[in-house]
């Protein structure tokens, strides 16, 4: 009988603080041995040349799920996870969208039903929290967490998702007692209206007019008071898709004054531009997000902030809508901006992206990918008792890339539902060979090899905040404030 399932040998194995040269051995989805040498194994995979790093984890992205206009993304469940795992990645963390009147409960069973016969990898749920009453408040939430959906996303914008201060402060209050992590998507919403309200009345509805009316001050202005909030009440936030160097200056002055508060960025702020909106017809609604693609000097912001370690996460914020009536089209062939579907795919280009300018150009070492890719997120949301190293004991979640393989980037060999990418052309270097999923190949020669349904829920672990000392408001401080509780 063989040592191990499967034995990885040769290849340079990195994890977000070293790089050794080293044999893994895998048994039973674990990794069970690291070492200079290891003995037989049922399968061995030659990994010579080639990078032995964690599986990706895409942490933002919306698969299967909802808008609250009732629009569906295009990708479900399977082609979702398929180009999440070409692209590197072995667990996805999707958002559960609850909508205005939905419980939690039905909206997790839901996307349960969905992930669970489809996902070809592992996965998780962020809930989307619309609707804050008490039940959910202070039943399902504190369920779900229990559960091991210890994250949440909530929405300082839009019309059927935007919660209120006091909304937030509830919803923060409730985190922060039960251990999630809150994710917020700050821009001001008065401001985001009032602009597209101007440019659309000026006869300004072009999609590339979607860049001006979600300005930069709207984002900063709603990080600083998403800031504020949390720190109040010292709860730990996540600040999601920050595209502005105003914004992401934000969040690192208040990291060093010791606030709980993370950053995202993602992809398209770092490789794309608002000037590739100006597109005849109606094809920069193909690159219609928000916050929107800024300018070329804040793509060089953005990066700066990537690398100095501003953002911890990188995600691709994969919202995927189809250029047509399904998707970007759905309220006409011309609509104007406010009316085009939020949204850009990304989900299989985010790794092969950053691998290629950030790592092979020189801009992040090696281990600073691996931290981007893997194993920030997998201890920010939690799941770093199972995931997001090369460690013994963990999961055998691995993706070997190869960093000879170059490839221009083409719509035609994504996997995606998608019939375009906003990548098209660019020329990437290295590339995830193989993926590897608790021990089982997942995509080799440039094959799929796992089934529908192959992946796994994750439950995750409460929020560890260590090494972030913040402090409540004085007001809310039993010490200092006459002894009075607030439940926090
Ligand atoms: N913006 C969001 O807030 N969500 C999905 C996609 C987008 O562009
Ligand atoms: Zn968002
Ligand atoms: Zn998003």
């Amino acid at each position: 009988m063989s040592d191990f399932d499967l034995k990885i040998s040769g290849g340079t194995v990195a994890n977000s603080a070293e790089t050794f040269n080293a044999d893994i051995g895998v048994k039973d989805g674990k990794i069970i041995a690291i070492a200079k040498s290891l003995g037989s194994a049922d399968r061995v995979i030659d990994a010579g040349g080639k990078y032995v790093l964690p599986g990706g984890i895409e942490a933002h992205c919306h698969i299967e799920q909802e808008s609250s206009s009732g629009l569906m993304t295009s990708d479900d469940y399977y082609s979702g996870s398929v180009s999440a795992a070409f692209g590197g990645n072995t667990c996805i963390v999707p958002f559960a969208a609850q909508h205005r009147g939905q419980s939690l409960a039905e909206v997790l069973e839901t996307y349960h039903g969905r992930a669970a016969p489809k996902s070809v990898i592992d996965y998780s749920f962020h809930l989307i929290i619309s609707d804050p009453t008490d039940d959910v408040l202070h039943r399902e939430l504190p369920k779900a967490i229990a559960d091991g959906i210890t994250s949440f996303k909530i929405y300082m914008t839009y019309d059927r998702l935007i919660v209120d201060d006091g909304q937030m402060l509830d919803i923060l209050a409730v985190a922060k007692k039960n251990g999630a992590l809150t994710m917020i998507h700050a821009e001001n919403h008065a401001m985001i209206k009032w602009m597209s309200d101007k440019l659309v009345d000026g006869g300004h509805g072009a999609p590339k007019y979607h860049a001006l009316s979600h300005p930069r001050t709207a984002e900063s202005e709603a990080i600083n008071r998403a800031i504020s909030l949390a720190g109040f009440l010292d709860a730990p936030i996540l600040i999601v898709h920050v595209s502005s160097e105003a914004g992401a200056r934000i969040i690192a002055k208040a990291r060093y004054d010791g606030r709980k508060v993370f950053g995202e960025t993602c992809p398209q702020y770092m490789f794309l531009n608002m000037e590739q909106m100006d597109l005849p017809g109606m094809h920069g609604a193909k690159l219609c997000c928000s916050p929107p693609l800024r300018d070329r000097a804040s793509q060089e912001e953005i990066w700066r902030c990537l690398q100095n370690g501003t953002f911890q996460v990188y995600s691709s914020d994969h919202a995927p809508y189809r250029f047509d009536g399904t998707g970007k089209l759905h309220a006409g062939p011309e609509p104007d901006f406010p009316k085009i579907a939020n949204g850009l795919p990304g989900i299989e280009m985010r790794l092969p992206l950053l691998f290629s300018e950030g790592f092979v150009k020189g801009r992040i070492s090696l281990n600073h990918f691996v931290a981007l890719a893997a194993t920030n997120v997998s201890k920010i949301y939690g799941m770093d008792h199972c995931k997001g190293s090369i460690t013994e004991g963990k999961d055998a979640d691995i993706a070997i890339w190869d960093p000879q393989v170059t490839r221009v980037v083409t719509a035609a060999d994504m996997h995606d539902n998608m019939e375009y990418t906003p990548y098209e052309g660019m020329e990437v270097t290295g590339w995830p060979t193989i993926v590897i999923q608790r021990g089982t190949v997942v995509v080799e020669n440039n094959e799929l090899k796992a089934g529908r349904g192959d992946g796994a829920f994750v439950p995750r672990k409460t929020i560890d905040c260590t090494g972030m000392p913040g402090r409540l408001a004085p007001e809310l401080n039993p010490s200092l404030n006459f002894g009075v509780d607030f439940g926090l």
